[in-house]
């Protein structure tokens, strides 16, 4: 249905930045892709399209609280203000500026950034504002600024469709920038000469898709890609006349890359077949039009900005840079991590692509600010700052969204710093996270939808976020908390009326001094400054740098001149080194972690949608098979994962992705959604010693079974007392909470009446198998189902697709009560299985059985009979791949 007069905005998620348009209409927001905005052009993956299901105001913080003696309590506005104000200051007034900190977010919008950021460097006058992008892109943002002078992104969304090969490296794209991967494969489809490389540990959803894959092990990307420029620069591949005239220091790059000349040396190395290397090099070297594209395999590593650099280096060597359809170009991971960048909110970078290490960029930034000082060192980066918060050196910390509890490595030790701190402020839309229930106040903010602002995407494009949603509770933008602290702590220039003062202020900032030969820098935007609240509002989607007309700039460096003095982009010699912490004995298996396609991060928003919760309804970790024999456990149970640091538990599978040597598990659970499945606990906090980003992708991990006396699931209307159960994961179901349990305590039908809330005279039925330990029990409530639970002994239960969907039915039949404790559907056709494809609830038996009986061949058949596959594309591997064991298990000339 077209959207009669919808507001257009942006979606939350992630950096691809995708428009959207959103309108109200009697049964909630409906939500369509905006045809208009330039880097989606319509599309939207199943997380952009079910944000409709992510709005209620279910859970929501709604009016700020104070936690005292363990109690947290209804405050007003104005005595949380006063709280952290004072507490603040008086604070800063013993210990100095350098005891306080905040600990900001790529989710923020560049307003509240910016005053986040002035807040801190100007005023405080200290630099301990560090971000969750310091997770994420600050490789990225070292390995720029390392060579180009200046953080930039230097191509945008059109040179992928433009290029004659695209190279992904560390990047899951299809899961996690799925609109940009569907206009790379809509491109190949035209022109099937495009070539698609992945560069990646693990065969994901990406992989499936591409013409190649190298399998390379977790970490050692520098020895592929100093092998590439050796290569390059030995077979005549070289831009002599580009590497005279713009850049500087080849030969020692050149000298460094000489120790992986040896073709064979690196496959070794890498653990690739040599046949694999010597395609890609020879591809590389042959194909003018190349995208490299990088995202956390890369940056997320203890040598993360020397991987950057080795990239970018066979770029400016062959002069494929600046140019239509070729460059390195950094996937942001946030919707605001370009933003973020923009306003400085990294501890050691200052506002609008200034440095703090240099006098007279501070001084440009303090006399623009008016401000009585400025920050005139770096701050403590995010893993250092939660340390130094243990230690007590930093006595408050100000946390806005993010949470960190889940998403820092060696996240008890996060967990033991906040039970340390003095004065945890927590700024987030749900008052229950892991990181809020540690915070002494808490600020209610607004959230997506109702909050207004700009976000930059991966390629410098500013879009508008509108609010269409009016403010819940007493929920504020983040921008106006931080405001309104200043404000009491005697801080002059935080008097905003709205948003679009804050974004002129910024604009103007970005123009300040720009033409001083010190000064200068890439990032301005001149032609939009001075806009009014009229012109803000109807800003479209532009790429920075925006100097003289609304125009914007999709490309960079197309004249070959970079950001450092001499006008020349720097090679970096980039020694390879492996990951910090060597696998041993005791900890065999290196631990990668990462996303998947339906959740973001913590789940705050997107574990709301119960169509989001079918795709992956529970934590696993991912093995091959050889070692989880070895580890001794079995697809299907439930194993401890150990580290140095931490331990977890998850449900064991076998992808058929993962090499051995190595385990994967997603990010996404929390001690909200599960009873141990916080990764973070586990992952190692080593860093990278440039950027300070975690070594996320490689932790050395043993695995050893975690026996359960039974394995069991309960689907509920209400939530459930889990107290009786050793391990539970929880997602939701479309009316009702699914848990997945495991239990060592004996079970009953005593005990399950309990666990499901059922008294005496309750409408209850139940099955009870001794000698097979099955257990089955339902409440039925005025003839409707209320809640079951399944318990077997082996991991063996029934289809929970279909009997979520008995959830819908007003009145459970007779047939219906009978085929529940039989645990099965009354006919195969009627249980659809594990969701595949989420925007239309397609499940795997659907499928299966379209394939079978259609005899379909292909995925577009698929899509034509069950819809599955139609609209973002995210399933289109999964399709592919039941597609192809349906044709290995069917003989050649069957049905014919
Ligand atoms: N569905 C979904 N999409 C998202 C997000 C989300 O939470 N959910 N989050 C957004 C954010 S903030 C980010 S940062 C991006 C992240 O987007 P991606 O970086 O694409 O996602 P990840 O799953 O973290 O990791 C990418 C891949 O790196 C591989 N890898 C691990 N180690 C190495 C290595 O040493 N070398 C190489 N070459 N590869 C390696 C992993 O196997 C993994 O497949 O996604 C964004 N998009
Ligand atoms: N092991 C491992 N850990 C990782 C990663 C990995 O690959 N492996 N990836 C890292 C990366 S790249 C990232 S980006 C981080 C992400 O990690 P986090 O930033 O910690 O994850 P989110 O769940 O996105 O947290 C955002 C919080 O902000 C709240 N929120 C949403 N909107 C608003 C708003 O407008 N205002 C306020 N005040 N709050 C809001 C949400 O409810 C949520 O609590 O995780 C990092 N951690
Ligand atoms: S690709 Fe999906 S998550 Fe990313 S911005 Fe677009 S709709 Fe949102
Ligand atoms: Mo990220």
């Amino acid at each position: 249905m077209p959207i009669a007069s919808a507001v257009r905005t942006t979606c939350p998620y992630c950096g691809v930045g995708c428009g959207v348009k959103a309108m109200l209409t009697p049964d909630g927001a409906l939500i369509e892709g905006d045809p208009e905005h330039m880097a989606s052009r319509g599309r939207l993956c199943v997380k952009g399209s079910a944000l409709g299901e992510t709005l209620s105001l279910d859970g929501r913080l709604l009016a700020p609280g104070i936690r005292e003696g363990g109690t947290l309590r209804r405050a007003s506005w104005d005595e949380a203000l006063d709280t952290v104000a004072s507490r603040f200051a008086s604070i800063i007034a013993e210990h100095g500026p350098d005891a306080v900190a905040l600990y900001v977010s790529g989710q923020l919008l560049t307003e509240d950034y910016y005053v986040a950021n002035k807040f801190m460097k100007g005023y405080v006058g200290s630099a301990n504002i560090d971000t969750n992008s310091r997770l994420c892109m600050s490789s990225a943002v070292a390995g720029h600024k390392r060579t180009f002078g200046e953080d930039l992104v230097p191509g945008c969304y059109e040179d992928f469709e433009l290029a004659d090969m695209i190279v992904l490296v560390g990047s899951n794209t299809a899961w996690c920038h799925p609109t940009l991967f569907q206009r790379m494969l809509k491109e190949k489809e035209a022109r099937p000469s495009l070539r698609i490389v992945a560069i990646d540990p693990r065969r994901t959803a990406t992989c499936d898709l591409v013409d190649l894959h190298l399998p390379v092990k977790a970490g050692t990307d520098v020895w592929l890609f100093n092998g590439l420029l050796s290569y390059l620069a030995r077979t005549g591949a070289q831009d002599n006349a580009f590497v005279a005239a713009h850049t500087s220091g080849l030969d020692a790059a050149l000298l460094e890359a000489g120790g992986c000349a040896d073709i064979d040396f690196v496959a070794r190395t890498c653990g690739v077949d040599p046949r694999l290397v010597m395609e890609f090099y020879e591809a590389f070297a042959a194909t003018g039009k190349v995208v490299t594209a990088f995202s956390q395999g890369v940056n997320q590593s203890s040598s993360g900005t020397d991987k950057v650099n080795s990239i970018i280096n066979c770029h400016l060597l062959t002069g494929r840079i600046g140019k239509p359809g070729m460059g390195p170009f950094s996937l942001t991971g946030q919707p605001n991590a370009m933003g973020g960048r923009e306003v400085g909110g990294l501890a050691n970078t200052l506002a609008s692509h200034l440095d703090l290490d240099k006098p007279a960029h501070r001084d440009a930034v303090r006399s623009f600010w008016n401000a009585p000082r400025i920050a005139d060192k770096a701050g403590l980066k995010a893993v250092d700052l939660f340390r130094a918060i243990e230690a007590g050196s930093v006595k408050a910390v100000w946390i806005m969204a993010t949470n960190p509890v889940v998403s820092l490595p060696d996240a008890d030790q996060v967990k033991r710093a906040l039970q340390r701190c003095e004065l945890v402020v927590v700024s987030d839309v749900v008052g229950t996270t892991d990181t809020a229930t540690f915070g002494h106040v808490l600020l209610p903010a607004l959230g997506w939808g109702e909050k207004d602002g700009t976000v930059t995407n991966s390629e410098r494009c500013i879009s508008r976020q509108r609010a269409f949603l009016p403010a819940p509770g007493e929920a504020r933008a983040d921008w106006q908390a931080i405001c309104q602290v200043a404000q009491r702590m005697g801080f002059m220039g935080f008097d905003y009326g709205s948003v679009h003062e804050i974004f002129d202020e910024h604009a103007r900032l970005s123009v300040w001094r720009n033409s001083d030969e010190e000064l200068g820098r890439a990032f301005r935007l001149d032609a939009l400054t001075n806009m009014d609240r009229a012109a803000y509002d109807a800003l479209e989607p532009l790429q920075w740098p925006v100097q003289h007309d609304r125009e914007g700039t999709p490309r960079l460096f197309g004249d070959g001149r970079f950001a450092h003095a001499d006008g020349k982009a720097r090679f970096i010699a980039t020694a390879p080194r492996a990951p910090v912490h060597a696998l041993s004995r005791a900890f065999p298996l290196a631990l990668n972690t990462g996303r998947l396609r339906d959740q973001w991060h913590t789940m705050t928003r997107t574990g709301k949608s119960p169509r989001l919760a079918g795709h992956t309804p529970e934590p696993f970790v991912d093995l091959h098979p050889h070692d989880a024999l070895l580890s001794g456990v079995r697809a299907g149970e439930l194993a401890r994962i150990k580290s140095q640091w931490g331990a977890m538990v998850a449900r064991v599978t076998h992808s058929g992705g993962i090499a051995r040597g190595a385990a994967f598990i997603p990010i996404h659970w929390n001690g909200q959604t599960a009873s141990d499945a916080r990764v973070g606990a586990v992952v190692n906090p080593e860093v990278d010693p440039v950027s300070g980003e975690p070594e996320f992708k490689h932790t050395p991990v043993r695995i050893e079974p975690f026996s359960v006396a039974w394995h069991g699931f309960a689907l509920s209307r209400d939530d459930l007392d889990l107290a009786s159960v050793a391990n539970w994961t929880r997602v939701r179901g479309a009316g009702f909470v699914r848990y997945e349990l495991g239990g060592r305590e004996p079970v009953s039908p005593g005990w399950a009446r309990r666990l499901l809330g059922a008294n005496e005279d309750a409408d209850w039925i139940e099955y009870e198998d001794h000698t097979g330990g099955l257990l089955r029990c339902a409440l039925l409530v005025d003839g409707r189902l209320q809640a079951c639970v399944f318990i077997s002994r082996r991991p063996d239960l029934p289809s929970r697709a279909w009997l979520g969907d008995l959830f819908a039915h007003e009145e459970l039949s007779p047939k219906d009560r009978a085929t529940l404790l039989a645990g099965q559907a009354p006919a195969q056709g009627l249980d659809p299985g594990p969701t595949v494809c989420a925007c239309f609830g397609v499940g795997r038996n659907t499928i299966c059985k379209a394939i079978v009986e259609g005899g379909l061949k292909d995925a577009q058949a698929v899509t034509a009979c069950t819809r599955a596959g139609g609209n973002c594309g995210s399933c289109l591997p999964e399709i592919r791949q039941l597609l192809a064991q349906h044709l290995l298990a069917v003989p050649a000339d069957a049905g014919a």
